[in-house]
């Protein structure tokens, strides 16, 4: 039997509007935070001396990093190296990085030849040799429509259609994969992918994508014993038999994530049998406390009980109310920060009804320097009644951003990579001689 570690989604460097400078390492709260979590994981499968690790893809919010915090992943992950622990890196949409012929982030672990690791950036099978006998693992990494088709493939199709065209040739290219497994050995597939099946978290509003969602029927099969996913951030299993499972993030990324438990799971595998076991990781709490205060009497009174009762200690707390113009002099703001102290971190977001104006956010003022799609993305986070517009928006921007107006918006297809130099048909995070194969090769070729 096999032992493994399955966790997902690390985000690392995500949300640091929610932390704050730690005076004693000047590191921020919630860089720290998320690398506790992952160092949590780590310390998890070297206690129980599992016989693999398998990283489900997004490492970090993009492909390039600052060091520090490539550092904090490395040194976790380096452990698995001195505890002999075989792992899988797969690549997921953000660590994707397709501007000329770059790898994605996490190819530099293949690049430097870390002993018992294994980087995920192409559809392919991986024999891997553990203590506890032999595994295969299928690596499915992020796809886009460049991945499998070319432009002249596409021309002329509705987005529908591309979609399923799509479908098709990653069913044919997983298909090859799988005829090639063998059948005595425990197999599991691991992917980053949006299942048509699962329940979004927040990274529908992360990726900016609507993507396309691959059928459940496509992964849930007999060949595999495991199926190990990425890319959505609220944990859920689909299918018991075999178990395709996302563990979701190890960390809130940000408010839409504060009701969602956080972990990894823990999965006992032999072929044609799997036991799973989800892990919870004691993460910070998010609270969002919201009240309308158009109709109380006494407003500050109010917010000063409501926030007594709610747990906010070491929280990251969000205080929205809504108030008339006239009611705004009733409300002591001194005594509100005051009461929010105990919080981790807090926000307070007054909507003074029938004003037009709508309060600036902190986070945008001057002094941050934001790029616009984050200031975009903060400006949407703190209007929730934008929520169902906010991937749409988001992708509009990008689109513009990259200055991109042809007029086959199907190809460039909002959440790709948008500042890619690849030619139609080729791959763009592949070495340059994928990029001199005929485009029928390339079509078929994932990352
Ligand atoms: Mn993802």
């Amino acid at each position: 039997m096999i032992r493994l570690l399955h966790l997902s989604d690390i985000h690392l460097g995500s949300g640091l509007l929610h932390g704050r400078v730690n005076p004693e390492t000047g590191a921020n709260t919630r860089l720290e935070d998320f690398g506790r979590s992952l160092e949590r994981c780590i310390d998890r499968a070297i206690a129980e001396s599992v016989d693999l690790v398998l990283f489900g893809g997004d490492a970090f919010p993009d492909a390039t990093p600052p060091p520090k915090v490539q550092e904090i992943f490395a040194q976790q992950f380096r452990r698995l190296v001195d505890a002999q622990i075989p792992t899988v890196l797969l690549v997921g949409n953000h660590d994707q990085h397709t501007q000329g012929q770059g790898g994605a982030s996490l190819c530099i672990y293949r690049t430097l030849g870390v002993p018992g690791f294994v980087v995920g950036d192409r559809l392919e099978t991986h024999h891997i040799s553990t203590r506890s006998g032999d595994v295969q693992v299928i690596t499915l990494p992020w796809l886009t429509r460049s991945t499998l088709l070319s432009r002249p493939d596409t021309e002329g199709l509705s987005l529908a259609d591309v979609d399923h065209l799509l479908m098709e040739r990653l069913r044919v290219a997983l298909e090859g994969e799988i005829r090639r497994l063998d059948p005595a050995l425990p197999t599991v597939l691991l992917a980053h992918l949006m299942t048509d099946t699962a329940r979004f978290g927040a990274e529908r509003f992360l990726s900016a994508s609507k993507g396309f969602t691959v059928p459940m029927a496509l992964l849930a099969r007999p060949c595999f014993d495991y199926v190990a996913l990425g890319h959505v951030h609220r944990h859920q299993i689909l299918c018991d038999q075999p178990p395709v499972v996302y563990p979701g993030s190890i960390e809130r990324v940000d408010f839409s994530e504060e009701s969602e438990d956080k972990g990894y799971m823990l999965v006992s595998l032999e072929r044609g049998k799997a036991a799973v076991e989800f892990c919870p990781l004691p993460v910070r709490p998010f609270q969002t406390i919201s009240l309308d205060l158009t109709t109380n009497p006494d407003p500050q009174a109010k917010l000063l009980s409501q926030l007594q009762k709610n747990l906010i200690v070491d929280a990251v707390v969000r205080l929205v109310y809504q108030i008339l113009p006239e009611q705004v002099e009733q409300i002591d703001q001194a005594a509100l920060h005051e009461a929010l102290e105990p919080a981790h971190t807090y926000s307070i977001y007054p909507e003074v009804q029938s004003q037009l104006a709508r309060p600036r956010l902190p986070e945008l003022g001057a002094g941050n320097e934001l790029d616009p799609m984050e200031a975009l993305k903060t400006y949407l986070e703190h209007h929730p009644h934008l929520s169902s517009l906010a991937a749409d928006m988001l992708a509009a921007a990008q689109n513009l951003l990259a200055g991109d107006l042809r007029s086959d918006l199907s190809w460039n297809r909002p959440g790709d990579p948008i500042l890619s130099d690849a030619p139609p048909g080729t791959c763009a995070a592949e070495p340059i001689s994928a990029a001199l194969e005929e485009p029928a090769n390339a079509q078929l070729r994932l990352l």
